[in-house]
């Protein structure tokens, strides 16, 4: 593997609640906004219209999205520029891919972390005793020419069609992460650098059907934060993500044509903790099953994941130390911890 190709966390602990304070919602008018004008879905979440970046009210909705993610850590996006056709495509190709029969599937599998492409399958935690038992196709996916290659061929429309919309995420990405650094006051050199040879890679994620017998010790996944500058999640419209809003899990509705966008650890760092990485953990239940998609996106190897000078004087002392997205990456590995705590070790208070 290449310095240039690294992987991110897939092994997730539970986590104890955080505590996060949310202002309560405004209902006196048709679309219910909260204390900052976010508009709200089901009452509880901030939508963001990133179509707005590219007009006149780009401003307004930087603001929006420096509230949304100092406040929530969390939003949906909606005219992401995806179309509808290619969401329907991308989840319509993930369920093919997870009911082709298992032999099929596990000519994938690889428990080599290094790997540019593999399937991870569910597990039992011994310690714990539970059972994560999702199922996932994971793989590099930007630049895209690199790795292509390397998909399943089977579906046979597997790699146009994740392909497609791997480049249309990207794109969405990074005219969101752009936004979000200049509403922080980082300068474009800055910006550059962070995103000049950015990543991205992609899980298909299965959650099976869970016996009834097991529900109550089988997650989806445990309690996380993303070791990223944010993901980019297509859920479908089964229940089962929860992030953590005011020190409770509560359960994200879905919003139909959307895109979840969490804060990850790295915008925690280079904004300097104005911004968190959300808590979040995936439940399954014994009727349905859930795919979802996400898309990671992450820096440049050598970007230096402390805030930019820019951000820093006196009244906002730096609180990370400069360090670079490969030494967060082999410290997470290291250390196999699921949350920010990662970033501790690159405190200015640290020894
Ligand atoms: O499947 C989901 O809804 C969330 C997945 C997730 O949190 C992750 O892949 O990090
Ligand atoms: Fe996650």
């Amino acid at each position: 593997m290449s310095t240039s190709e690294i992987l991110v966390a897939d092994d997730h602990l539970e986590l104890p609640a955080g505590t996060k304070t949310i202002p309560p919602a405004h209902t006196n008018s048709k679309v219910q906004t909260d204390l900052y004008g976010l508009e709200l879905w089901e009452g509880s979440f901030p939508v963001v219209d990133l179509g707005a970046l590219h007009g006149p009210s780009r401003s307004d909705t930087i603001k929006q999205l420096g509230h949304a993610c100092q406040h929530y850590g969390f939003f949906m996006v909606k005219d992401h520029g995806i179309s509808e056709t290619l969401l329907n495509d991308i989840m319509g190709i993930t369920r093919e891919f997870f009911h082709l029969p298992e032999e099929e599937r596990m000519k994938l599998y690889s428990p080599d972390l290094t790997s540019l492409i593999r399937l991870t399958i569910g597990f039992k935690d011994d310690n714990q005793n539970v059972f994560v038992s999702r199922e996932s196709l994971k793989f590099f996916s930007h630049p895209l020419e690199n790795y292509v290659n390397l998909w399943p061929t089977n579906p046979s429309y597997f790699r146009e069609i994740v392909a497609e919309y791997c480049v249309a995420v990207e794109r969405a990405e990074i005219t969101l992460i752009e936004a979000i650094f200049e509403g922080l006051g980082m300068k474009r050199e800055s910006i550059d650098q962070i995103l000049s040879k950015h990543g991205q890679y992609t899980s298909l994620n299965y959650y099976p059907v869970c016996d009834e017998s097991n529900l109550e010790r089988t997650f989806g996944l445990r309690g996380h934060t993303d070791p990223t500058i944010l993901t980019m999640l297509l859920p479908d419209e089964v229940p089962g993500l929860e992030i953590l809003q005011n020190g409770e899990y509560v359960p994200v509705k879905h919003m139909p044509n959307a895109l979840v966008v969490h804060v990850g650890d790295i915008l925690q760092g280079l904004s300097n903790l104005q911004y968190k990485s959300l808590l979040h953990k995936v439940l399954v239940n014994s009727e349905k099953e859930r795919f979802s998609i996400a898309s990671y996106c992450y820096p440049s190897n050598d970007t230096q994941m402390g805030p930019p000078k820019e951000l820093i004087d006196n009244d906002h002392p730096a609180i990370y130390k400069d360090f670079t997205y490969e030494e967060f990456y082999n410290v997470m590995w290291e250390r196999r911890q699921a949350d920010a705590a990662r970033l501790d070790s690159f405190k200015v208070s640290a020894a």
